[in-house]
């Protein structure tokens, strides 16, 4: 299988770690790639041109990290990481609707604080970041759903490790954890999602072994990304007349 992705801490976390749950992880054929360049092949695979892509040992796309999750649990005969019927599906899918939809919508902001500083929109950083923090809230109301190993958890550490990620590294975001105790206490670091997937440090695997290949693609994404002055806070209760 091969897997188009770009080489920093974001979509590829969570197709790691369900690679690596469904034991698929030493399958993988990992390109990192670009998707603004448009490189060929990816437009070949995938006429989005976005990344994850998976293309199947058979040559079927499959297009975006929902579908791949869903195909690598179908690959496996362990527990499923989709459950199957009941309550427990659409709890999980529930706060897997709840954490992509996070993951695309700070994904967007990031993309607009890359643009050009005459061509950024405030309004539309601002309108990001209201719905992040708004998600951000609501998962602190879902947090007693947090428990055992599906999707939706997944799903949640990611996000919660990527704002702890571009806070840390590109100082564009704050912490979640203010006025959120009960997602804090589910924290990545805490027991409850210390299942094996998520035991390594976000980021590419070529990241972590310090390939130079990904280094090279890293620093370019890093150069081209401004590090401060957007970071609006992500504190409780901060959406604009909310409160
Ligand atoms: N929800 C989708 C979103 C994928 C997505 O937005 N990928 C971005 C990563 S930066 C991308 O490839 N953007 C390139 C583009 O929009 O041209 C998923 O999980 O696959």
């Amino acid at each position: 299988m091969k897997l188009f992705y770009t080489p920093l801490p974001n979509y590829i976390h969570r197709v790691e770690i369900v690679a690596i749950e469904a034991g698929l992880y030493d399958d993988l054929e990992l390109v990192p790639t670009i998707p603004w360049d448009s490189p060929e092949a990816l437009v070949a695979a995938n006429p989005l041109r976005k990344v994850p892509t998976l293309v199947c040992d058979d040559g079927t796309p499959l297009f975006g990290g929902p579908v791949i999750y869903e195909y690598m649990d179908s690959l496996h005969d362990g527990p499923k990481m989709f459950p199957p019927e009941g309550a427990a599906r659409w709890t999980a899918l529930r706060l897997f609707g709840l954490g992509e939809g996070l993951f695309d919508t700070a994904d967007l902001r990031v993309v607009e604080i890359r643009r050009p500083e005459n061509e950024r929109s405030p309004e539309a950083l601002e309108r990001y970041q209201q719905a992040v923090i708004r998600g951000l809230d609501r998962l602190e109301e879902e947090a007693a759903h947090f428990e055992g190993f599906h999707i939706g958890l997944i799903s949640v550490a990611g996000i919660l490790m990527w704002i702890d990620w571009l806070r840390e590294t590109r100082g564009n975001q704050e912490d979640w954890r203010p006025g959120r105790p009960a997602t804090g206490a589910h924290g990545h670091l805490a027991p409850d999602f210390d299942f094996p997937g998520l035991r390594a440090p976000p980021g590419s695997p070529e990241l972590r072994s310090g390939d130079p290949r990904a280094q090279t693609l890293h620093r370019r994404q890093l150069e081209d990304e401004p590090r401060s002055g957007f970071s609006h806070g992500l504190g409780r209760g901060r959406v604009r007349g909310r409160r």
